[in-house]
């Protein structure tokens, strides 16, 4: 006899997605945090199918503080674009990041943005997916088109955007020992 049709198990149906995201650090042992947060991003259950050199760049924005370290990796994942965004602010959590004592695009241990999360936009009051000043970065730029040179977003082509922008003061670094971490 069949079995009742609540028995029956599907399997539910996952999509996986391509997330771009990135990382940057500037207080504390930089290239040791970073590297530490991509070996806990992979534990997490992420996979980790691509990631940047790492890149010394100027401090972007409004707030004087000291150089960052950025890179940009590429993970395949089934959550949620907001399950994943939940599971980066832990991993920042884990790096001592403390969101309530510290001001907007100041100094951090270690900061993990969601660039892309495939093909998809939100937009959401915590939540802006493409990253809504990711075009104007070329701290984000640069790694991402190390990884995705031909990626549009917005109908805007990765590369031009990277042509229009800023990239002075941004170098190249040999990291210690990523692989190790
Ligand atoms: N992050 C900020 C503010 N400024 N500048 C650089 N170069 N890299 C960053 O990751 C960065 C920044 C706040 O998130
Ligand atoms: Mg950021
Ligand atoms: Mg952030």
């Amino acid at each position: 006899m069949a079995p009742p049709d609540f028995f029956i198990r599907r399997p539910r149906k996952v999509e996986k997605r391509t997330a771009y995201l990135c990382l940057g650090s500037n207080l504390g042992d930089r290239a040791g945090t970073m590297a530490k947060a991509v070996g806990l991003i992979a534990r997490t259950g992420l996979t980790i199918i691509a990631r940047s050199s790492l890149y010394e760049t100027p401090p972007w924005g409004p707030v004087p503080q000291g150089p960052y370290l950025n890179m940009v990796v590429a993970v395949e994942t089934e959550l949620s674009a907001r399950e994943l965004l939940h599971m980066l602010l832990g991993v920042e959590h884990a790096f001592g990041r403390d969101r309530t004592r510290e001001v907007r695009f100041g100094p951090r241990t270690i900061d993990i943005d969601i660039l892309l999360y495939g093909e998809e936009r939100v937009d959401e009051p915590d939540l802006e997916i493409p990253h809504p000043r990711m075009m104007e970065r070329a701290f984000a730029l640069i790694p991402l088109a190390e990884l995705a040179p031909d990626l549009v977003v917005g109908g805007v082509p990765v590369r031009a955007a990277l042509e229009a922008l800023d990239r002075s003061g941004i170098v190249k670094v040999d990291p210690p020992s990523l692989g190790d971490a």
